[in-house]
């Protein structure tokens, strides 16, 4: 039975504990961080003392949630596993623990029909202090001229091995003067490491370098790194390679593999 929960320490105390023990880590920011920084067509639209959090994956997510997901057999192949996995995880947790509260639940997979994210996930993680958001447009006199470059977050402990996953808005929640901004750990200091932190990122991201530009406290498993480095499209056979589908998922099982619920 969840206990309804008031306060802003109430909220991301519980979301903390719970969520912590799953692999996820939870920032909580006002709008007003968020809108401050972005240009009007990406604003939050929720008055600015309004309490929203941003979740981000760490690496132990992938065995302390995925593979328990994929053994509950919850997972239907029709959307991607981890999407999957992540936003079931979430909106039941919201729905059980804050019953009383209206949340506004994002995911960054979520894209607009006019095209944008419906929330910029990097900036979110910086605004709320948890991973430093590294752009070209920081870099004095940037070598790359006019090219596009995609800018990238780093977070203090887990330099780039770790994915931003969802916003939280608490529409009816002023988080009020307890929830003071603190900036991210720069940790990429010196406008050489920064340019080679967006050549990582925007160059050569299928290596994955970018995520160690600093000693990273925890990274992917070798088991996390081959799913993640499986195309889409062949993870399924990798997922059935080591035993987690059975026809269930398919729509072609027999009913007694229905209803095993480990999760
Ligand atoms: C669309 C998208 C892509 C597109 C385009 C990339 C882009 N950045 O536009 C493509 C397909 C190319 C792509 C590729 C990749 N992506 Co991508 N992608 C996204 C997605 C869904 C939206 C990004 C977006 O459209 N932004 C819109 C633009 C306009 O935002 P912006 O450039 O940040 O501009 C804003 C800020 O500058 C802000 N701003 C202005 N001034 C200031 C000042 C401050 C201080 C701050 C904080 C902000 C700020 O205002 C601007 C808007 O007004 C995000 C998830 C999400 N929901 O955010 C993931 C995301 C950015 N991708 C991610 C990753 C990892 C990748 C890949 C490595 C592939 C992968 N998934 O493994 C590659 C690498 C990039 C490459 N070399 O190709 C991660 C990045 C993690 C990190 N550590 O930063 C994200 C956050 C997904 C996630 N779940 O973690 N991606």
């Amino acid at each position: 039975m969840a206990i309804p929960c008031h306060t802003m320490e109430d909220i991301v105390g519980t979301l903390r504990s719970s969520l912590g023990s799953l692999g996820f880590e939870v920032y909580p920011f006002k709008v007003a961080w968020y809108n401050a920084v972005t240009s009007s067509a990406f604003h939050l639209r929720h008055p600015e003392d309004t309490l929203a959090v941003v979740i981000l994956s760490t690496p132990s997510m992938f065995e302390r949630l995925f593979l328990p997901f994929l053994r509950s057999r919850r997972c239907d192949l029709v959307k991607d596993p981890i999407d999957q996995c992540v936003t079931h995880t979430i909106t039941t947790f919201i729905s059980q623990h804050f019953p009383d509260q209206s949340v506004e639940i994002s995911f960054d997979y979520e894209i607009l029909p006019n095209r944008r994210p419906k929330f910029l996930a990097q900036t979110a993680a910086h605004v709320a202090g948890a991973a430093y958001y590294y752009k070209a447009s920081d870099i004095p006199n940037p070598p790359w001229g006019d090219k596009k470059m995609f800018g990238v977050c780093v977070h203090p402990r887990l330099g780039g091995w770790f994915a931003i996953r969802a916003l939280l808005v608490f529409r009816d929640l002023e988080a009020g003067p307890g929830l003071q901004q603190t900036p991210p750990p720069n940790c990429v200091t010196s406008r050489e490491d920064r340019i080679d932190l967006l050549e990582r990122f925007n160059f050569h991201w299928q290596d994955w370098n970018y995520r160690d530009i600093i000693t990273a406290e925890e990274r992917y498993s070798p088991q996390q790194k081959e799913y993640f480095l499986t195309p889409p499209a062949q993870r399924e056979a990798l997922l059935q390679k080591w035993g987690f589908l059975t026809e269930v998922q398919n729509g072609r099982e027999t009913e007694d593999t229905i209803g095993d619920d480990s999760h």
